[in-house]
């Protein structure tokens, strides 16, 4: 054979045999993978872990990220050791007296009418153990909440219950004095902004001699426009011709600033309410939103305010903030069920980004200690 053809049939056969051998291996690693996949996944029904089992009731999606669940679960450590951690030592304890746990329930900010609610459903099974006894508040938590019209959060998108339903959409954010207000206005408006809005923030807090420059700061850092026109001091006023500038140019949304006042001052509540019927002059179904900001940290305080709120303006949601350190959180469900309006907004600290969509089931598992995120 010439030397030539006998090279070519040489390679031509270990090419095949490499061929063959090659094939082997790619099948061998193929059923080793499979073999391997089989062992680490899961065993198909795995055995409920007993709470969780008894407890879930109605099971919702997972709609916000790890790391949000856990700001709100560390922001609301005070409040699930001055709620759930009392309740649970005096479950512990050999004979817990059901006064005792009346009283504990009582100290919680839940206030009164919550209190005789959960203890109708506590009290038959108060030495059924700490674990039922938690179900049947985690139960009871999710009703209140659900009769108050919370809904759960929309992933990305912190804001969307709020009515966007005209152009432009009109906020009205009311509450008392420092509750943060201005703050949360901020904290929206750069929230509608990263989403593209076009935001127009009525300086409508003529009374404080800063408020319109704290606005400024804000609008600033949230890159949205402020409507602050020199020399008028009438709040309805400025409101007034914050909606129709923003009726005329197209505007998405206008946040209406307003001075802190306290629920008690009628004048002033008479004030705010005038602002509202202003407001249905330049829109007719203007506010869509009247939203009263609430400070955590007031307790049952910021139960008489929203009701009272509430009862001249007709509010359609609450804004919960300093929940970051309270230990006054409880008052979330008393509110929710004497008022039944859904809190629709957390503020967890005093940034920018320090606002969060209202989870009522992130919320009740981080106050039960409930499944880490
Ligand atoms: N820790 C914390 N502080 C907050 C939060 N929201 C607001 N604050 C602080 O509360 C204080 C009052 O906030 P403002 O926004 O000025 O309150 P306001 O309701 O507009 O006050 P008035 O205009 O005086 O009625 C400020 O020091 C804010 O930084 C929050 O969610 N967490
Ligand atoms: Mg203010």
């Amino acid at each position: 054979m010439p030397p030539l053809e006998y090279l070519v049939q040489q390679v031509g056969a270990f090419g095949t045999s490499a061929l063959v051998i090659a094939a082997v291996l790619v099948f061998i690693a193929l059923v080793a993978f499979v073999i391997f996949r089989r062992k680490k996944k899961p065993a198909a029904t795995p055995t409920p872990e007993p709470e969780k089992a008894r407890e879930d009731l109605t099971p919702t999606p997972v709609q916000t990220s790890p790391a949000e669940v856990l700001t709100l679960r560390i922001a609301l450590r005070g409040t699930q050791e001055s709620l759930w951690g009392r309740v649970r030592s005096l479950l512990q304890t050999e004979s817990p007296s059901i006064d005792e746990l009346e009283e504990v329930l009582y100290t919680s900010d839940l206030g009164p009418q919550t209190v005789e609610r959960l203890m109708e459903q506590i009290r038959p099974h108060s030495r059924d153990g700490i674990d039922h006894v938690r179900g049947l508040l985690r139960q009871e938590f999710h009703r209140i909440f659900d009769e108050a019209h919370v809904n759960e959060p929309v992933e990305g998108d912190p804001l969307a219950h709020l009515q966007v339903s005209s152009r432009p959409s009109v906020w009205m954010i009311v509450g008392v004095n420092g509750a943060g207000k201005t703050t949360t206005i901020g904290k929206i408006s750069a929230l509608l902004a990263q989403k593209g809005k076009k935001v127009l923030v009525a300086a409508g807090d003529t009374f404080r001699a800063a408020a319109q420059s704290q606005l400024k700061v804000w609008t600033e850092r949230a890159q949205v426009e402020i409507f602050d026109p020199l020399g008028i001091s009438d709040p309805s006023a400025v409101a007034y011709d914050a909606v129709a500038k923003a009726k005329a140019k197209d505007y998405d949304v206008v946040l209406i600033d307003t001075a802190g006042r306290l629920h008690t001052q009628s004048h002033l509540m008479d004030e705010l309410k005038k602002v509202k019927r202003v407001l249905a002059k330049v829109i007719p179904e203007s506010p869509h939103e009247v939203l009263i900001v609430l400070d955590a940290n007031s307790g049952q305080n910021a139960l008489h305010q929203a009701r009272e709120f509430d009862q001249a303006l007709g509010l359609t949601g609450l804004i919960l903030t300093k929940m970051d350190g309270t230990a006054k959180g409880g008052v979330a469900i008393g509110i929710s069920q004497e008022l039944k309006r859904p809190i629709r907004l957390v503020g967890v600290g005093e940034k920018i980004v320090d606002l969060r969509a209202f989870s009522s089931r992130d919320f009740i598992d981080s106050i039960l200690d409930l499944s880490s995120p």
